[in-house]
């Protein structure tokens, strides 16, 4: 029957014209932009309506309530498949604050507006743009990798907060993901993870659709992806055609009756129209489909051929009747339960909401340590496991661990705080095992439900986790990243270990905090300075070897940190001639140095910069106070790439850091050879003067 000469449609056909309309805002919004592809969406949107109308419990009434499962597009290259359910299902918009607004998330305006200037349907879906979209996703794996996290943090939050009779948090995870999300390595890393801790609470739906970008699969792709999940422990089922409702139903409910393990569902689909004569085709792959192509897909559908964004009478009610009512009661429901639960526990109802506005509980910062003065002095990671362990007992949803290195990076959070495994979901110590890539982005999936996550690995290791950095940058969400062995300072591993050009090119990472504190003291208020953050994730860079802890009598308060830079020593008797700067481990070498120049008679200034990212933040008063611009004889010294230093030295300061990578040796040997000494800061002091 086509649309246009129908009476009021129920039952099956009711379901037909609401998934052909999900196919052709889709595609009209893709023609219309005249960029996208619409070929996934096409072929899943059944899979997208059976999951949404008859499994996710979901309110659109309230996207950010706690218990709502979540739903994740991995292949985000099928964003107008997200987008048409979203306004389908009308999901409202959520303000930056988390209130929910009585406006429509999408409409279909929006839709109109796919992929143009400041639109709420960018190409990919981005997470905090568009209310409904959980995490961002378009660069492949990404998305699957955050499920794992996020259903960790279900898991964790489950574990954590039900009692008897109080289900509060029992949400699955469902995530839609392409080949490509299987084939890219963070992908098989997350999906073994997953299986090893037995997440019963996630389902991958793979559209195994036999198709890539350049051409089909099985040009690059041929593994048995079934026996691949098997052996990963995980449930696996199959659903042979994605226009079979009822299959996909058995589907998710098979998933439903795991207890035991992940599931993914194999779906096998044609991309492109999923209508009955055109099954083969690839045409549609990777761009709008033009025109004519579009009209005979309408036709195929029994769709007006020129009529755009048709949304047929009854198609709005129907989801309003399918996940709008079903949502609604779920949340209602879980209203009341949690009324009543706040009642009995108030004390984790007050956790649980400060949780979801990502504020801290009162007292976060009481009884946390500091350092006296001691020349020998400590290394930062291990100030740093002190602060971090004082802390979490302070913030009980503040949880992590370390990509195998946590003996290492300090990160293991002590006393009582559990191992989180398969069976003891409660543990706050997470072993991600060798697999940085998964943990940044599971990390991402757990700051996504609102957990205080963080997460260790060797600073160097940053470039197999990078892409999930960026879009913890990207998202604007606080992952914390505890990054030890920040230099050549780490020694005999030598310079696969050793860090170069990652400080300058995490600074260069939009929205990323840098954080490189100099001493113990800097270390408890680099913690303290982030732990507030709602919208920035943090690198907290810190040393192997020991660090002296400055003498805060004799040198300016290490809350100074909370600048980003400051004056540390400043010069006796007048305006300073010479600056010095320093971070981390180098910034008792610039101390050094300043003494042994003061000691000469030369007006020389010390700054600690343990966040040129927060520096640059200050008003122009604070940084020229800090920095004055007519003291133009500038040194900074940081064991790592010279690149950017320019912005702190100026054209006439002098640069002492690295310039090549570093080398095996005790770390003292390496500073010497590299020239990063307390002798060469004296030299290029005298020599930024003009004294020498
Ligand atoms: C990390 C990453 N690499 C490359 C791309 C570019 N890209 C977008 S879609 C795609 C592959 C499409 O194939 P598949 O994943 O099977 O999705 P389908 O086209 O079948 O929906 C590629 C390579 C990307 N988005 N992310
Ligand atoms: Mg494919």
């Amino acid at each position: 029957m086509a649309v246009s000469d129908q009476a009021v449609v129920t039952g099956k056909q009711l379901e037909t014209l609401s998934i052909n309309t999900i196919r052709t805002l889709s595609i009209d919004a893709v023609q219309k932009a005249n960029s996208g592809h619409p070929g996934a969406p096409m072929a899943f949107a059944p899979v997208a309506y059976v999951l949404w109308q008859k499994f996710l419990r979901y309110d659109p009434a309230n996207p950010v309530w706690p218990n709502r499962d979540r739903f994740i597009l991995s292949n985000g290259h099928a964003s107008m498949l997200l987008y048409s359910m979203i306004y389908l299902s009308g999901v409202k918009t959520v303000d930056k604050e988390y209130k929910v607004l009585d406006r429509p998330s999408i409409t279909l305006d929006d839709i109109k507006s796919f992929r143009q200037l400041d639109s709420k349907t960018p190409g990919h879906p981005e997470y905090r743009h568009t209310s409904g979209v959980e995490v961002t996703t378009g660069p492949l794996g990404q998305g699957v990798g955050n499920s794992v996290g996020m259903a960790i943090a279900a898991k964790w939050l489950q574990a954590h907060y039900n009692r008897p009779d109080f289900e509060i948090f029992n949400y699955n995870v469902y995530t839609f993901c392409s080949d490509g999300d299987l084939m890219e390595g963070v992908g098989s890393e997350a999906a073994s993870l997953a299986g090893h801790l037995k997440l019963p609470n996630l389902c991958w739906i793979y559209d195994a659709n036999h198709i890539t970008l350049d051409g089909p699969a099985d040009w690059s792709f041929s593994e048995d992806v079934a026996m691949r999940f098997k052996a990963y422990g995980w449930n696996v089922a199959h659903v042979p055609d994605a226009n079979d409702l009822d299959a996909l139903s058995g589907g998710f409910n098979e998933f439903l009756a795991t207890e035991d393990r992940p599931t993914i569902i194999i779906v096998n689909s044609h991309i492109g129209y999923g209508a009955p004569h055109k099954q083969d085709t690839n045409a549609a792959h990777g761009e709008p489909l033009g025109e004519d192509e579009v009209r005979l897909a309408k036709k195929s559908y029994g769709w007006p051929e020129d009529a755009h964004f048709l949304v047929p009478d009854g198609v709005l009610e129907n989801f309003q009747d399918g996940i709008g009512k079903r949502g609604s009661e779920l949340s209602s429901k879980w209203n009341d339960v949690f009324g009543k639960y706040g009642q009995q526990f108030s004390n984790l109802a007050d956790e649980i909401q400060r949780m979801q506005r990502r504020d801290l509980p009162d007292g976060w910062d009481k009884n946390l340590p500091t350092f006296p003065p001691d020349a020998k002095g400590v290394a930062s990671r291990e100030s740093s496991g002190q602060v971090l362990n004082a802390l979490a007992k302070n913030i009980p949803w503040l949880i992590g661990g370390s990509a195998d290195l946590a003996t290492s990076n300090k990160t293991t959070l002590k006393g009582d705080a559990g191992e989180f495994k398969a069976g003891n979901y409660g543990g706050r110590n997470f072993h991600f095992g060798v697999r940085e890539h998964a943990m940044g982005a599971a990390l991402n999936g757990m700051v996504n439900s609102k957990l205080r996550a963080f997460g260790g690995t060797f600073f160097n290791f940053t470039d197999y986790m990078r892409p999930s950095m960026r879009l913890a940058s990207i998202t604007e969400i606080p992952t914390v990243y505890v990054l030890t062995h920040d230099s050549i300072g780490l020694g005999e591993d030598g310079p696969t270990h050793q860090p170069i050009e990652q400080l300058a090119s995490l600074r260069a990472m939009p929205n990323m905090i840098v954080m490189r504190p100099g001493d113990a003291n800097e270390v408890l208020e680099a913690w303290k300075t982030i732990m507030p953050f709602k919208h920035n994730p943090v690198a907290m860079v810190l040393s192997r070897q020991a660090l002296p802890t400055l003498d805060r009598s004799k040198y300016a308060a290490a809350s100074g940190t909370a600048k980003g830079g400051y004056v540390l020593g400043d010069a006796q008797g007048g305006k300073p001639q010479v600056i010095l700067i320093g971070t981390g481990s180098e910034l008792s070498l610039a101390v050094s140095a300043y003494e042994k120049l003061t000691a000469e008679g030369i007006r020389a200034r010390v700054v600690s910069m343990p966040s040129t990212d927060i520096f640059d933040m200050q008003d122009e008063a604070y940084k020229n106070s800090v920095l004055p611009p007519d003291v133009t004889a500038r040194v900074s010294v940081e064991a790592a790439s010279v690149f950017g230093w320019e912005r702190y030295v100026g054209l006439k300061g002098q640069i002492i850091g690295m310039r090549t990578f570093g080398g095996s040796a005790p770390a003292k040997d390496l500073y010497k050879k590299f020239g990063i000494t307390v002798e060469h800061v004296i030299e290029a002091a005298k020599e930024v003067l003009g004294n020498k």
